[in-house]
């Protein structure tokens, strides 16, 4: 029998929190609580999700882009969007949640997606207030999250920035073009920018005072800032670019606090975030109508590229013959 003392060696938990405290990374073969581990597949699936429902707004206008050179730079972003939801599903599976069951409980309408993506894009300037906004929104809230504690989760944000960033400058470009051209134009970029503002204030979730993740995520690691902080960084930066822009951001009692450093703004209306979240924006049901559809329809891709799987992982455990 060792004659160690067992209370000598760390226990899970003292280990697990040892490297929370030293802001190391916890890798996939670490012991996690299991409340850590049912959070983060919670987090990143509900981002997975986004990222795929949100091909749908910018989707509608691939046909309808202006020129081909905007179609191409649209199917372009949009392809990034599905291979961000890759990279994010791949997380979630190094946590033992699989694809498959992860898109069951979307389509079950049991886990979410971002609200954003339940509102109309009316016009070609909606895809560049996505870009512009949206995007902007998600590289706030998404750059602190390359430093989250989970590893696999932290390093595929790294990437998903860098494509976000410029996703951001294709969609500021859009309006600037719009809003340089004629009067027309620059009015249906204001009208984008009017419909886009406060549902884009609100992704960053309820207030600090409502957020029930929040306090934990921090303390994990996981969420650096909270979602106050972040849309308030959100709004720090996107006033100056509207100036460059020449648009008006619809909120009156936007102002520039000189004391603390920070505009002062008015909080989106979140009655209307708690219903959208629930299922009763105005897109929800026709979102997920069209994945779940979209995802019927290519069970024939999936059922294809696991037989091509099969076969080839068959062939390679077949002896090579000896070359003479
Ligand atoms: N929409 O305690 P809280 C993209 C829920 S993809 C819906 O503060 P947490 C892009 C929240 O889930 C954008 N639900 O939560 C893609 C919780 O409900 P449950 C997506 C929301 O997790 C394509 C409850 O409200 N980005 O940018 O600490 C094209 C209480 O909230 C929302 C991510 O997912 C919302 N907006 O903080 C273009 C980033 N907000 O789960 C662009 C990763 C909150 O208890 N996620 N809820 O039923 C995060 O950073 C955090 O999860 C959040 C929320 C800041 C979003």
């Amino acid at each position: 029998m060792s004659d160690v003392d067992a209370t000598e060696a760390p226990a899970p938990q003292q280990e697990f929190d040892a490297l929370i405290d030293a802001d190391s990374r916890i890798e996939p073969r670490d012991w996690m609580p299991e409340a850590y581990r049912t959070t983060l597949v919670r987090q990143i699936a509900q981002h997975a999700h986004s990222e795929i429902i949100g091909m749908q707004p910018e989707g509608e206008w691939i046909t309808r882009a202006p020129s081909l050179q905007r179609k191409a730079i649209l199917m372009a972003k949009v392809q990034d969007e599905a291979g961000h939801g890759l990279y994010l599903y791949s997380a979630a599976e190094t946590l033992g949640a699989s694809r498959d069951e992860l898109l069951h409980l979307l389509h079950a309408g049991k886990q979410k997606y971002s609200s954003i993506f339940n509102y109309p894009t009316l016009s070609w300037a909606d895809v560049g207030a996505i870009g512009w906004l949206v995007d902007g929104a998600a590289i706030t809230n998404q750059v602190p999250l390359c430093r989250c504690s989970y590893g696999p989760y932290a390093r595929a944000m790294v990437r998903i920035c860098k494509e976000e960033s410029f996703h951001q400058r294709q969609g500021f470009e859009i309006l600037h073009t719009l809003t340089g051209g004629t009067p027309e134009q620059k009015a249906m970029a204001q009208d984008a920018l009017d419909r886009w503002w406060y549902p884009s204030l609100a992704m960053f979730g309820p207030p600090d005072s409502d957020s029930t993740h929040s306090e934990q995520s921090m303390r994990w690691g996981i969420k650096r800032f909270s979602n106050d902080e972040l849309r308030q960084k959100f709004v720090d930066m996107t006033v100056p670019q509207a100036e460059v822009l020449g648009l008006r951001i619809p909120d009156p009692a936007l102002r520039w606090d000189e004391d603390s450093g920070h505009y002062r703004f008015s909080e989106p209306d979140w009655e209307e975030f708690w219903a959208v979240v629930k299922g009763r924006g105005p897109c929800n049901e026709q979102r997920m109508t069209h994945r779940r559809r979209a995802h019927d329809e290519g069970a024939w891709v999936r059922e294809a590229a696991t037989a091509y799987a099969a076969k080839r992982a068959a062939a390679a455990s077949q002896p090579t013959a000896s070359v003479a």
